[in-house]
Parts: C-alpha cells; structure tokens; sequence
C-alpha cells in the first residue's frame, strides 16, 4: 500500500504540476523506504539472542511468494501458528483432536530450520462451547485441561507451549470458564500438565500490557513469585508487544520491566510484536514506526534474559490489526506487497545494526 505503484511514480516524474493539487501523490512520493539489507535471524543470533520470527497462519500459505520469503531461515528462525494450535482447532470436540492445521506449520518450521512456539495450551478465546458451556465440576473441568495440555504438547515435543492472557488489564484474573471453575489453580494445572507431557518444553505465561512497569506487569510477576515458591514449571514470560505508533513505551521502560521479570529467574520473549497506525500512512507516521520498532528491539538487545522476538506477521497483507481496529493498519515491517518498510530497518538498529 505504500510501496508506490509504478504508473502513480510516472505520473508524478512527468506531470509534477498534477501533485500539487494531490497531497496524496506528494506523500507518496516522498514516502520514506527501508535501505537495510539485514537478514533478521542471522542478525539476532550474531548479537546473541536464540531467535528473531514471525508468525504464520495456515490460509496465508497458499501464497508461494509468502512461503518463499517465510522460509528464509536468516531472516526468520522461529514461527508461531497464530490459529491452528488454539483450542477450537486442535480439540473442537471433547477427546477429538485435529492436527491438520498445526502439523502443516509444525513441519514448515522443521523442515526450514525453525524453532516453533506453541500457541497455545489455555487461553479464554477460540475455545469451543463444550470447553465454555459444558457446566464441568473442577474435577472435570481439571481433567479436561490435563487432557488437552498434555496431548498437544505431547505431540509437539520439544517446543514451547503457553497459557495466555491470564489476567484483566487492572491486574485481576480474568473471569472465564477456567477461572471461575478452578480459581488460579488452573495455571499449575495446566503447566504441570505440560511439564508431564514433555519435560524438555519451555512453558510461558503470555499476555498484553504487561509490556511496561504497571498494575498488570505486577500481577503477572506476582503470579510469578507464587508459582515459583509453590514449585510450578514457569519457565518464561511472553510479552505480546502489539503496540501503537508514538506510543510505544520507551526502551527505558520495557528494560526495566523485562528486569524485573528476569530477576524473578524467569527468561521473557517478545512474542507478538507489531506496531499499528491510525490509515493512511505518512511519512511521518512510517519514520515514527520505525523508532518505535527500534525502542523493542534495543530493549531485548539490552537484557541478556529477553530471549527473542517473534513479529504478529511479517506483512501488512496478513496482518490481524485492520479486521480487529477498524481504520487501523500497516502494523508490520513489510507492506502490503512484500516490501520492506522504515520498519526492518529500525529492527536492525534495534539489534545494533
Ligand atoms: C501473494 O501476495 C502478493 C502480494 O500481495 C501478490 O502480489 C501475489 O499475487 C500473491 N500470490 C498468490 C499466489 O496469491
Ligand atoms: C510465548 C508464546 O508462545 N505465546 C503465545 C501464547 O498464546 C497466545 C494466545 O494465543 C499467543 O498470543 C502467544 O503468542
């Protein structure tokens, strides 16, 4: 979308004068463009980090140009399926569990070299209404999550796997079905289930807003602390990143939040980042997306326990923000058609490039 079409360029190079009366064409053309030549991944591991990634869904791999850039194992070393492995795909019906969608990302990431985040064992949304509805006694409701955590970990030994989105943004938990049946006691369940299931597995927590120092960044340490203390496998925090252009929070502040998790002896990531504007995009909003990028970047870059990061997609094509906040977009480092945005390269000064 802001890679400028071909005969719009011609227009503006022949027929100046015509941009006068067209703001548009004048912000087009003068459209910032990314110049960095970085490889992403390889980059990442050169200043020691395990990974840099994106995640994936399985419609977008019908796209053989997606697939071809995707596959790049030094731009991309890590992969997340944003759908395929949630609830409502992998156990849609009670013991009836699907792996179609999942095992065809699973085995994109084996077979292009990438580390593969489970996403996800426990989580309030896109969970079928047997799992909502059924009226489970805890007892019931604590089999089930042993049965689901452990099967699908199980089957995808090896990898991460999460609970996500625990709590409310003031820092209380959540009220869903896990909740309101288990109490808290549904997160040691499920990480216990998953511990059991493949003990190899790296188990984190994730969720959003807790990006920065706060009330939900407290509780989740908090939650930490008690599952520390209580003996439950808590091995990592996921730190969504889905920020806003211009108020992205500082390095300063996401270094300090990233510390204050790690000196609870537990290793954090940047699993979802992207960076959404209010459309269209300017100049300005581009240059100011690209130092936002940077300030996430830097902060990893800066904590020896931030282990990596993981972009919500790599291309505006296939991002999520535009059919979640209407009038919003252009969140990813690549655009619409698969060209790199000021973005990548506020990545690579991020990392120090
Ligand atoms: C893939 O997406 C690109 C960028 O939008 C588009 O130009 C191309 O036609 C698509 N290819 C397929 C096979 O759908
Ligand atoms: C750390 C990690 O893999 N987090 C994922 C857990 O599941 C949530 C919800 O589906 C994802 O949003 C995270 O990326």
């Amino acid at each position: 979308m802001f890679q400028l079409p071909v005969s719009i360029a011609l227009l503006f190079l022949l027929f100046p004068t015509l941009a006068v009366g067209g703001p548009a064409l004048v912000e087009r053309a003068s459209a910032p463009q990314s110049t960095s030549t970085a490889k992403l991944h390889t980059l990442a591991k050169s200043k020691g980090k395990l990974y840099f990634g994106s995640a994936t869904d399985n419609p977008e791999l019908t796209n053989t140009s997606y697939v071809a850039q995707l596959d790049d194992s030094t731009m991309f070393g890590q992969t997340t399926a944003t759908n395929s492995m949630k609830w409502d795909a992998t156990e849609p019906n009670q013991g009836q569990f699907t792996f179609s969608g999942a095992d065809q990302i699973a085995n994109l990431a084996q077979s292009t070299g990438k580390l593969l985040r489970g996403h996800n064992c426990v989580w309030h949304n896109q969970l079928p209404s047997w799992v909502s509805n059924s009226g489970f006694t805890a007892a019931q409701l604590t089999a089930v999550i042993q049965n689901h955590c452990g099967t699908l970990v199980a089957r995808y030994k090896g990898r991460t796997f999460n609970l996500s989105e625990p709590f409310n943004d003031d820092g209380t938990f959540r009220s869903d079905v896990f909740f309101n049946t288990l109490g808290t006691s549904f997160i040691p369940i499920a990480l216990n289930a998953a511990r059991q299931a493949d003990p190899g597995a790296k188990l984190y927590i994730n969720d959003f807003n807790i990006e920065f120092p706060g009330v939900k960044s407290t509780a989740m340490q908090n939650l930490v602390r008690t599952l520390k203390q209580s003996n439950t496998p808590i091995d990592g925090i996921g730190l969504q990143s889905h920020f806003i252009v211009g108020i992205t929070p500082s390095t300063a502040s996401q270094v300090q939040n990233m510390n204050a998790f790690t000196a609870l002896g537990v290793e954090v990531a940047i699993t979802e980042l992207d960076v959404r504007m209010t459309l269209p995009a300017t100049p300005a909003l581009l240059a100011q997306q690209k130092t936002d990028y940077t300030s996430t970047v830097a902060a990893c870059q800066q904590v020896k326990g931030c282990v990596g990061i993981t972009l919500w997609d790599w291309t505006d094509k296939f991002s999520w923000v535009p059919g979640t906040f209407a009038g919003q977009g252009a969140a990813c480092p690549w655009d619409e058609n698969f060209v790199k945005k000021p973005a990548f390269d506020g990545i690579a000064i991020g990392f120090g490039n």
